[in-house]
């Protein structure tokens, strides 16, 4: 079974709907139209993303799961205090963590394991799929944002904690957002706690280029998934043939930048705001950063988010890093 969190559960459907439409109307609204990236994660969007994990160029799950594989026995040996609590932020399908799992449970079967994601559906899948994979491992989901994860680590047990944030999830954050919410798992943990988290590497432009732009459109889908969501939800009227998927790296920033453009002036009016939105011919929606990192700014954000490196591990190309920082 798995817990939705009060934060999601209290808030009825209307709720969040409202909270989407608000959104929405703001990114809009905006002098540069935007999105906030969380509404990827419908069961459609989570699904696409699936799919997205098991591309030919898409790199960065594939390198990670290489990593954990490697890792798992390693990372035991950090983990004398039993009891403890592997709390995984954004788990999706869980698909890199069972490797992980599997390694630990090789050494040691004090734990338990509580994955948090934003989509119900992927939940109910991974915690059906955990039962067959681990049997024996007690399991906790829970439904809601990283800002729920938050308020999970400040109300859990003295636990000792290993707190998982794979997949370069950190990276769909602005600088100044990634720090503040690394500070504030920080600030949940107690001295010794653990956190194992992916970094995508800086690399060659093309490699990223053709990840955010596959040749079967998964990416592309992904994205438009945005606008069905607010067509289905909000009574939008967004005709997906008008939009076209751009995904780029911007070498200044260091990030991959993915946005939807409109390919005409057209207008769409969407049901929920009473309001029409104008887009310009090539006008761009932003949708999603991907930051890339180095070695250097992974040991800069962990000593800037009050953590200490104990141990990074990259893949064997060298495309991806998982840092072991410790409270
Ligand atoms: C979830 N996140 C780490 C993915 C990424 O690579 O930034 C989301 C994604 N967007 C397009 N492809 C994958």
């Amino acid at each position: 079974t798995y817990l939705v969190l009060d934060s999601i559960r209290n808030q009825t459907q209307d709720a969040l709907k409202e909270q989407f439409a608000f959104d929405v109307l703001m990114g809009f609204s905006a002098p540069s139209k935007y999105l906030p990236s969380k509404y990827f994660y419908d069961a459609k969007g989570s699904k696409l993303f699936e799919q997205i994990t098991g591309l030919e160029e898409y790199y960065p799950t594939r390198c990670e799961f290489e990593i954990l594989s490697k890792v798992g026995s390693e990372l035991a040996e950090f983990i004398q205090d039993k009891p403890f609590e592997i709390v995984e932020l954004g788990a999706g399908d869980g698909c890199k963590t069972k490797v992980l799992l599997s390694k630990l449970l090789e050494s040691t079967d004090a734990f338990s394991y509580i994955p948090i994601d934003i989509s119900e559906s992927a939940m109910a899948d991974l915690i059906v799929s955990l039962k067959q994979s681990h049997p024996t491992l007690t399991t906790h989901g829970i439904v809601g944002d990283y800002f729920a994860s938050i308020r999970h680590l400040e109300n859990t047990s003295d636990n000792r904690k290993l707190v998982l944030l794979l997949g370069s999830n950190i990276g769909n954050f602005d600088f100044p957002s990634a720090k503040r919410f690394l500070h504030s798992i920080w600030k949940c943990l107690n001295h010794n706690d653990l956190l194992l988290i992916g970094f995508d590497l800086k690399k060659d432009i093309d490699v990223l280029t053709r990840a955010y732009n596959d040749k079967k459109g998964v990416t592309r889908a992904f994205n438009l998934n945005v606008l069905t969501r607010i067509n289905n939800e909000l009574d939008g009227e967004f005709d997906l043939n008008r939009f076209s998927h751009h995904g780029m790296y911007n070498p200044r920033h260091g990030a991959m930048e993915s946005y939807l453009v409109s390919l005409e002036q057209q207008e769409v009016h969407i049901g929920a705001l009473e309001k029409t939105f104008e887009f310009n011919p090539y006008e761009a929606i932003h949708l999603e950063l991907s930051h890339k990192y180095l070695l250097s700014d992974m040991q800069k954000m962990a000593n800037e988010t009050g953590f200490n490196v104990l141990k990074n591990w990259q893949d064997s190309q060298g495309y991806f890093a998982d840092g072991l920082w410790q409270v």
